[in-house]
């Protein structure tokens, strides 16, 4: 802990804020490197290691490091172009104080061991808590970051072989309601289209979230679309003013969780000037209604099931009456003409519209909901499935949509289908060669539930890999105090130290990204293949084969008899096995080796790049739109309501509070801070504040404020119009510093259908230090 905040001081010294650039053309190259070296580069494909974007890179590798960086023209994500986190993506490989040994607890102490000694020692660890207390004891949690083959393990591992669901991922934090969203509208995960839609699109409405700093490559497409297109717009709907907002033609700012009430007033408009695509949604819509007043989860063993009865054109009707422009201005702060506005874009016959969204949407205690509500502006105007038009969910990390929901490392979930579905338990089972009994059939913990039952005891070893949840868990305190409790025995595998490792029984090190092969899935369905390019220091082995010798030591080496040469090829021809066919098939292992990614469903030796229309996909029958993905080959609109948020400003904690990302950092900063550019840039967290509500408090930038919830407190230096600006009675706050826990100040409501948290609202106080 000492080492590791010293470690991350030294790095800042000596050096002035250098404020790092959006896009950096150009290549870098690690200040060590001779020249002689440079002339012996040889250059690799690879995604990135950060965002979902996915940006294809050439890393440069000589004398067996990685040593520079610079974007693949072949890629048609990024065609060449990085930003700051990927041009020093490498640079994150050699922190100086890389995890190369495994570590144990003796006496309270974390001590070197032999990498062999601490895996026999998780082996017997699972052994021993499973016959004392149940399958049910046991937890794996992982990560969007980790790669298609380590989710794919550990999901065979938990669910086939153990016979726990307990199969849980950092991405329920992320894009839970993203895929709530698409399977109650859809019937099926994962955007209908790809990036090329920006290519044709003639508005872009983005619903909350802040593209120029945390899609930035991406954010740059619409910027270049733009300026061939001038008629081009690019309106950002948010809470705050951002990077984003200051490159839109139109920022609009609404109130928290009025996003709810103001899509339902966009239809409300649309239908009211007579602009519903009526053959459209004569053929391809069906109307639902699910529960409401629906809860927010913050009750200990807190259940939720919805259910769709059938809803008609009238019924539609006359809910949206509770929205009318005027109505919704008064709920939501956005004016009745920009209500009006927005509501024209879509309508307009002659303009395609791409809506995108991230965070805003999906931490949201009714984020199902309004993932919902998007689609039912999209499908009232029949914009979608086609170039240019469509709604597109942007993922955050790197292989979330391809490990996470592809592979399905959730507790509901398999390769294939869901749990308890008894089709898709059999299909499982026949591929993993286990009894269809050991998988059961009832999903056990989301995540907050997993860590609310670690610390109620019921859950007493739980393995965490390439994720860091003692800082981005919300209620951060309940769940290390839960953590740390007698009895709890817990693996944490990772590059670097982090306030995780630090409660860990077990520490396992971990190669990194390029230290081995791996496949990551982006926003776009692509999935990309990277080779292993550089050795992993001292004992670091990769999260799969960690898993691996793990699975082999509790007697399932049969399950896993691959080796370990080419085990990433035999997993992934294992795993394609749950997605053949035309809906959801994936390229061969030699093609992803060969190309910058390829686009799923891949199918007779092509890619579908939009889905749910007969023109493109292969899955869709008839000679236009088809949404297979639901039994009535329907997209269903949702008749759902504004609901409020569970906790808002009151008198006695008069702000809301919302959490977010900077550019330079990825998430809790362990692998940017230790990139010298990165920290430099942007070095500790902050309090971002309105200017007024700084002067009411007699704060200016550089003062303290201490903020208080209900839950916690932390004191942070203010910044008045620096990276962003929040409205008056709001506070903004990035996570990205560990030694500055906001999670200690946020909420862990959730929402009742995605088991999402809501990072981005609760209510605090502030008071001058
Ligand atoms: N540089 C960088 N890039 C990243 C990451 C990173 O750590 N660093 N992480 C990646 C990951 S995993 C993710 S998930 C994404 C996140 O990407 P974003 O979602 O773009 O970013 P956040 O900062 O989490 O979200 C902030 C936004 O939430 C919006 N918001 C707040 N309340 C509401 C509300 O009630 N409704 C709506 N609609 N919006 C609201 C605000 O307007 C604000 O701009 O970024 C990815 N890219
Ligand atoms: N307050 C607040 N909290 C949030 C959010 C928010 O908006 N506000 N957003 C939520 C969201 S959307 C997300 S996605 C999460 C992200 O939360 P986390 O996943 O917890 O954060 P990361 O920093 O990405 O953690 C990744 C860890 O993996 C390690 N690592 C890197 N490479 C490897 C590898 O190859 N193997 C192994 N084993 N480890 C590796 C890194 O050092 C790091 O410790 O945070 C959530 N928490
Ligand atoms: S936009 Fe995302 S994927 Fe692309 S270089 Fe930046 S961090 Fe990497
Ligand atoms: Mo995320």
């Amino acid at each position: 802990m000492v080492s590791r905040r010293l470690f991350i001081k030294q790095v800042a010294v000596g050096s002035a804020v250098a404020a790092a650039k959006l896009l950096v053309p150009g290549v870098m190259f690690a200040p060590a490197l001779a020249s002689a070296e440079a002339a012996e580069l040889a250059w690799h494909k690879t995604p990135c290691r950060f965002c979902g974007v996915g940006c294809g890179l050439l890393v440069g590798v000589a004398g067996g490091r990685a040593v520079a960086v610079k974007g693949d023209p072949a890629s048609p994500v990024n065609k060449g172009l990085c930003c700051v986190k990927g041009y020093h993506s490498v640079q994150a490989l050699y922190g100086k104080d890389r995890l190369t040994s495994a570590q144990m607890r003796k006496n309270g102490k974390l001590v070197d061991v032999p990498l062999t000694e601490a895996l026999d020692a998780i082996a017997e660890r699972m052994k021993s808590t499973i016959a004392e207390h149940g399958k049910d004891s046991v937890a794996m949690y992982g990560s969007g970051q980790w790669t298609i083959p380590d989710g794919y393990v550990a999901s065979k591992l938990f669910k086939g072989c153990i016979g726990t669901n307990n199969v849980e991922a950092n991405a329920r934090l992320c894009m839970a309601s993203a895929v709530t969203g698409f399977l109650t509208t859809f019937g099926l995960d994962e955007p209908m289209g790809c990036y090329e839609d920006i290519d044709h699109a003639d508005v872009f409405v983005l619903w909350g979230n802040n593209m120029a700093e945390m899609h930035p490559v991406l954010f740059s497409r619409l910027l270049e679309r733009r300026q061939r297109n001038p008629k081009t717009l690019i309106i950002d709907l948010g809470t705050r003013t951002t990077r984003t907002s200051y490159a839109a033609d139109k920022a609009i700012l609404f109130e928290p969780q009025t996003d709810l009430a103001m899509a339902n007033c966009i239809a409300y408009e649309i239908v009211k000037q007579g602009r519903v695509n009526r053959d459209f949604v004569k053929k391809h819509v069906a109307f639902k209604k699910g529960k409401t007043d629906i809860g927010y989860g913050l009750e200990e063993k807190f259940a939720f099931k919805d259910q769709a009865t059938p809803a008609n054109w009238d019924d539609y009707r006359a809910f949206l009456e509770d929205y009318t422009p005027e109505k919704t201005s008064a709920v939501s702060g956005v004016s009745v003409a920009d209500l009006r506005y927005l509501a024209s874009l879509y309508a307009d016959p002659n303009r395609k519209v791409v809506s995108f969204w991230c965070m805003g949407m999906n931490q949201h205690t009714r984020g199902t909901w309004i993932n919902n509500l998007v689609y039912n502006i999209h499908l009232l105007v029949g914009k979608i499935s086609q170039p240019g038009n469509g709604p597109f969910s942007l993922t955050g990390q790197p292989s979330a949509c391809g490990t996470v929901r592809e592979v399905g490392t959730l507790t509901h979930k398999l390769p294939h289908g869901v749990v308890m579905n008894e089709k898709h338990r059999k299909k499982a089972a026949e591929i993993w060669n286990v009894p269809v009994e050991n998988i059961s059939p009832k999903p056990s913990n989301h995540t907050v539930a997993m860590f609310r039952a670690l610390d109620r005891g019921d859950i007493r070893f739980m393995w965490i890999q390439v994720t860091n949840p003692m800082v981005t868990m919300p209620k951060l305190r309940r769940y290390r105090e839960g953590a740390k409790k007698e009895g709890r025995f817990i693996v944490v595998s990772d590059v670097y130290p982090t306030p995780t490792t630090d409660i860990a029984d077990v520490i396992l090190p971990s190669a990194m990204w390029i230290e081995r092969e791996g496949m990551y899935g982006n926003s776009e369905r692509r999935t990309q293949h990277f080779n292993q390019l550089v050795d992993p220091p001292g004992e670091a082995m990769s999260d799969t084969l960690q898993l691996i010798e793990v699975a082999r030591r509790l007697g399932y080496a049969d399950k896993f008899p691959q080796n370990e040469e080419t085990h990433i090829r035999e997993i992934w021809e294992e795993y394609t096995r749950f997605h053949a066919g035309p809906k959801h098939g994936m390229a061969p292992y030699e093609l992803l080796k060969k190309r910058s990614g390829v686009l799923w469903p891949f199918h007779e030796g092509k890619e579908t790049k939009w889905r749910y229309h007969a023109k493109t996909d292969p899955a869709a029958s008839g000679d236009s739109f088809d949404f297979y993905g639901k039994p009535d080959h329907r997209a269903w609109i949702w008749l759902r309501p504004y609901e409020a948020a569970p906790e808002i400003p009151d008198r006695e904690y008069p702000f809301w509070l919302c959490t977010g990302r900077v550019l330079e950092h990825w998430h809790t900063g362990s692998m940017t801070r230790r990139v010298p550019v990165l920290h430099r840039a942007m070095p500790a967290a902050y309090a971002e504040l309105h200017p007024d509500d700084a002067a009411r408090l007699g704060v200016r930038n550089g003062d303290k404020v201490r903020i208080v919830s209900r839950r916690g407190q932390l004191e942070l230096v203010v910044a008045i119009d620096q990276r962003g600006r929040p409205v008056r009675g709001h506070v903004f706050v990035p996570f990205f510093d560990e030694s500055l826990l906001i999670n200690e100040v946020t909420l862990d409501a959730y929402c009742p259908i995605s088991k999402q948290p809501d990072y981005k609202k609760c209510a605090v106080k502030l008071e001058r230090v």
